[in-house]
């Protein structure tokens, strides 16, 4: 009688444990995230329009450093700043303001994305 209620206890705690996960699950779902790969020194999609809250990931797919920083290389900003990272590696950045946010690569000026944030009008 008593390992049946041992057995029942396990039973309970592991379907307390699975509906959690499933509600974890759900979160993780809800919040945006949108992918980046940088290839061949262009980032990919160069123009991107994403929803307040979105977080961007920005990896780099070539054998050499590259950075993601805001601004132009004539005017750069300071909404963020990646440092250099190299193959492999991710940058991520959450955009919680709408606008327009050019950026480059600063070893390579050529390289430069933008991305667009705009409202969520879905949750409105
Ligand atoms: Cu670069």
């Amino acid at each position: 009688m008593k390992s049946l209620m041992v057995v029942l206890l396990v039973a309970v705690i592991l379907t307390n444990n699975l509906t959690n996960l499933s509600a974890f699950a759900g979160d993780i779902k809800q919040s945006n995230t949108t992918n980046v790969d940088i290839k061949l020194f262009t980032y990919k999609p160069k123009a991107l329009e994403v929803q307040v809250g979105t977080t961007v990931v920005w990896t780099n797919g070539d054998a050499i450093e590259h950075s993601v920083t805001n601004g132009t290389p004539d005017k750069p900003g300071d909404a963020f700043d990646s440092g250099f990272f190299t193959k492999g590696q991710s940058y991520s950045f959450t955009f919680d303001e709408t606008g327009e946010y050019p950026y480059f690569c600063k070893r390579h000026n050529s390289m430069m994305g933008t991305v667009k944030v705009v409202v969520n009008r879905t949750s409105q």
